[in-house]
């Protein structure tokens, strides 16, 4: 192949880094049932010994995302526990994300319930969860809101849209200043009516109101069918506003599909608009790439070092179109051209370039036949299948 894209490649795949979600190892399932898998993780030591085996397999996932319920169940106190696996499993604890979807009392809310006494109950949660980042030196706190209500008229929307704003401000001022507060949003789920924070712009807002450390989180399962995501994060971009991402693939709502399973072009558009920007303005984006994903019927791990390699494979695609041909085709309405260049990009099969790149850092060529020879998942299915065969009642 060309020298210039191996060298974009190269350049593309030695940046380029995946946070793997502790959630995605765990034995999950949908609302109408839950198959179980004999290797799931069943605790969090089990967690990160599966995303320790990815980011041996891939070496560009060295962070796991915790979910502070069901990982910390000692809160603050787990912090000393999740260090411990770190060390052990050699993957370092990434994002933090804080529960306040879960607990009984926030069955009308957390930030926007109508009681003060559960407000601050979320709050406190909240600042728990920035104390636990704190502790574990992660650098961004991920908040995602179930709130929003079923029916017209239940909820003040505007009034529940100030609470957010004060609980976040609040949040905020308990970051330390290398930390980082994501916001996500998603249009429905679980409520269906309204969600409090529904789109980017809610999102945007109020990351805005919250302060200069708050950005927003794009999970692309968290968008209607025909939406355009990538002009989205270009908008973001342009603001400085766009602070990580949660992978993942749809085909109808929030399906959790592996990441490019359903329209890898579409995350190719995404990584090229992220690429493009970088290129034009000579910014680095300083984003978090993560993957939120639960597969309950594809293998837990070799799920995840599907998403990953994909994501390598669409990330370097993106690398390959020209900025500068693309810049002077987009000048002179050259549609054809223009189009043709981010055609051409995707279509390249940068298979081997990444399989040599893999090579050429000491990592196996196929991470998912290394896996497969490994027998880890021998290993684990041995030693986890009783204790998951009793464990089908939580979800974490
Ligand atoms: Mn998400």
């Amino acid at each position: 192949m060309h020298s210039t894209t191996t060298d974009r490649v190269y350049t593309a795949l030695e940046t380029f880094r995946v946070e793997l979600p502790s959630w995605g190892f765990a034995n999950t399932g949908t609302r109408f049932g839950k198959f179980i898998q004999a290797a799931a993780a069943t605790t969090t030591a089990e967690k990160f010994s599966d995303a320790g085996q990815v980011h041996l397999l891939t070496g560009v996932c060295p962070t796991i995302a915790l979910h502070v319920l069901w990982d910390c169940p000692q809160g603050v106190h787990s912090s000393g526990e999740i260090r411990t696996f770190a060390g052990r499993y050699g993957v370092a604890p990434g994002s933090i994300n804080p529960n306040l979807f879960q607990d009984q009392e926030y069955k009308f809310g957390s930030f926007g319930n109508p009681d003060s006494a559960i407000r601050q109950r979320a709050l406190k949660h909240a600042k728990d969860s920035i104390e636990i980042a704190t502790r574990l030196h992660s650098r961004d706190i991920s908040f995602w809101f179930a709130d929003g209500s079923n029916y017209p008229g239940t909820a003040n929307i505007r009034q529940r849209r100030r609470w957010f704003e004060e609980a976040l401000k609040e949040s905020h001022r308990a970051l330390a200043p290398e930390q980082r507060m994501l916001i996500e949003y998603k249009p429905f789920e679980p409520a269906f009516y309204h969600t409090d924070i529904a789109d980017w712009g809610m999102a945007l807002l109020l990351a805005r109101a919250a302060g200069p450390q708050a950005k927003v989180l794009v999970d692309t399962g968290h968008h209607y069918a025909a939406q355009n995501i990538e002009q989205i994060v270009a908008w973001l971009l342009s603001e400085g506003m766009l602070g990580g991402f949660h992978f993942n693939d749809r085909r109808y709502a929030d399906d959790d599909l592996t990441l490019g399973s359903i329209d890898p072009y579409q995350v190719f558009r995404i990584f090229h608009e992220i690429q493009f920007f970088e290129r034009e303005t000579g910014a680095r984006a300083d984003i978090a790439y993560m993957v939120d994903q639960s597969h309950n019927l594809k293998g837990k791990i070799e799920a995840m070092i599907q998403t990953v390699t994909m994501a390598q494979q669409l990330f370097a695609k993106a690398a390959l179109v020209d900025s500068a041909k693309l810049a002077t085709a987009q000048r002179n309405c050259d549609l054809v051209g223009a189009e043709s260049l981010l055609q051409d990009a995707f279509a390249t099969d940068v298979r081997p370039v990444v399989q040599e790149w893999r090579q050429s850092r000491g990592l196996p060529k196929d991470p998912m036949e290394a896996f497969r020879q490994s027998g880890y998942l021998e290993r684990i299915t041995k030693e986890r299948a009783a204790k998951n065969s009793h464990n089908i009642s939580s979800y974490a």
